[in-house]
């Protein structure tokens, strides 16, 4: 018999992207489909389609689709041996949404195994292009929300967060007030990790507590859908989400189109999705006083709390990998974009150049602050790992005054749910996430702060947030200040 494996699936903004670990936590498969290269039929830039307002931005599901058929074939190509599969889980990027046509629970869970899934599943969709994450187009459903509940600070302290464009409930409602026929057409919404589930399950599969968090419509605490912040956002909403379940449930068994198509065991069992910040605090291991930075498309800081006061910045969700504790988020829409643009104007377009710049710099910049000159509103492409591994961690290090460690943070979230697959079976039985990646190699000590950056970044770091501040609420204020 094979030795067992586990398998974590990372469907991101750019790609999706496949992770085999063994018993012992070694990688033994990677494997990625880029949706702009590989399906050039969809005419995605980035993953995305960018639409004339500049403010909407949606990816068409049916891509999303395709590009598991793909990586399934690709796998199955290259030897890969499905019925080795013990468990998997899998990460969506946060926020996106699909609508499910009315009747498409019977094509999902009969999808016929001589054909690829996305024929199966082409008529299914009520809403061709998912809005995602990157969308801004909804300010006037952030203000209704807001004003439902009683404030921005009274919307945080139920779900988490104040209104934010990107998150589910207000574009559910954009969705629902532009066009309510088609949200009358369709019988369930899955966010995308919940969506990606469904595929493997050949059901809806719920939606989890820490994705859950990221829509403006779970109650943190309770667990439970927010009544007033559903009826604000759609009518009949509750029975189109279904109930949200703890992110380490068991979904059940892998659908037998799997069995049938690839040899997957029909015992492989599916852990439910959760986001790709969440999956990440799993792959990165992260305890209680870490802070994980991660450059993605967007630059992500997160870290794990007890206790959190939900606050006008930022977001609370529910902890992935223990439901009796939250995730703190912050979510930089812009990072890589900016830093892109700094490196084509000051540095030629070079990263090393870039990276030469930087360290000739002194510690503190000699006083000099660069802040955003205005916040954008798409993210850009895909980070660069030179930011990671050459200079990045000593200006953190600096800045934090803490000593910073690094992993292979380009697929923590792929990583992340094949642990996550691995504790799914074992959860209930009370064993941590701790425990069970207790054998992974461990963070690697990058760097420690240079002596004297305390007392030059503690003055600076009060001034960052007061041009923060200036910034956000007037976009046209200047961007050098001495
Ligand atoms: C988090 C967020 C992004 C996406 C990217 O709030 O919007 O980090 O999850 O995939």
């Amino acid at each position: 018999m094979a030795a067992p494996c586990y398998l974590g699936w990372d469907f991101s903004t750019q790609q999706l992207k496949v992770i085999a670990i063994d018993e012992q936590l070694r990688v033994i498969y990677e494997d990625n489909v880029h949706f702009d290269k590989d399906l050039p039929e969809f005419k995605t830039q980035g993953g995305v389609y960018i639409h004339s307002d500049r403010l909407s931005v949606t990816s068409p599901v049916l891509m999303w689709v395709k590009a598991l058929d793909m990586i399934l074939e690709k796998m199955k190509s290259s030897g890969f041996n499905f019925s080795q599969v013990r468990a998997m889980s899998g990460a969506g990027q946060q926020h996106g949404s699909v609508y499910w046509k009315k009747g498409s629970i019977q094509i999902l869970k009969n999808a016929s195994s001589e054909l690829p899934l996305h024929q199966s599943l082409k008529g299914c969709f009520s809403v061709s292009d998912s809005p995602i994450w990157m969308d801004s187009s909804t300010a006037s459903q952030c203000r209704a929300l807001e004003k439902a509940l009683g404030g921005a600070q009274h919307l945080a302290n139920v779900t988490g967060s104040r209104a934010y464009e990107r998150f589910t409930g207000n574009q559910i409602a954009k969705i629902y007030s532009q066009n309510p026929e088609v949200y009358k057409q369709t019988e369930r919404i899955s966010l995308v990790s919940s969506f990606a589930a469904s595929l493997f399950l050949g059901a809806y599969a719920p939606i989890d507590y820490s994705d859950g968090s990221g829509m403006n419509l779970l109650q943190i605490w309770e667990k439970a859908w927010s009544k007033p912040c559903l009826d604000a956002c759609a009518p009949g909403l509750e029975e189109r989400l279904g109930c949200p379940v703890p992110s380490h449930s068991v979904l059940g068994p892998i659908s037998p189109y799997y069995s049938q198509r690839y040899g997957f065991s029909p015992d492989c069992k599916i852990v439910a999705f959760t986001g790709d910040n969440p999956a990440s605090l799993a792959g990165m291991r992260l305890q209680e006083g870490d802070i994980a930075i991660s450059l993605g498309t967007s630059d992500t800081l997160f870290l794990w709390i007890q206790e959190p006061t939900p606050a006008l910045e930022g977001h609370i969700l529910c902890n992935p990998v223990d439901s009796q504790t939250y995730m703190a988020l912050l979510c930089f829409k812009n990072g890589s974009l900016m830093r892109e643009r700094i490196r084509d104007e000051c540095a030629s377009g070079s990263w090393d150049e870039f990276s030469k710049a930087l360290s000739s710099t002194v510690a503190g910049n000699s006083g000099n602050l660069v802040p955003r000159t205005r916040i954008l509103a798409t993210g850009g492409a895909s980070h660069n790992k030179k930011i990671l591994q050459c200079f990045f961690p000593q200006v953190l290090s600096d800045v934090f005054n803490a000593p910073v460690f690094t992993i292979d943070t380009a697929n923590s979230a792929c990583l992340g749910s094949a642990y996550r697959a691995i504790h799914g079976l074992v959860a209930e039985r009370n064993v941590s996430l701790a425990d069970v990646v207790k054998l992974a190699p461990e963070p690697r000590l990058a760097v420690t702060p240079t002596p004297g950056a305390e007392e030059l970044y503690r003055p600076l770091l009060k001034r960052y947030a007061e041009l923060e501040q200036k910034v956000i609420y007037n976009p046209a204020s200047s961007c050098l200040v001495k």
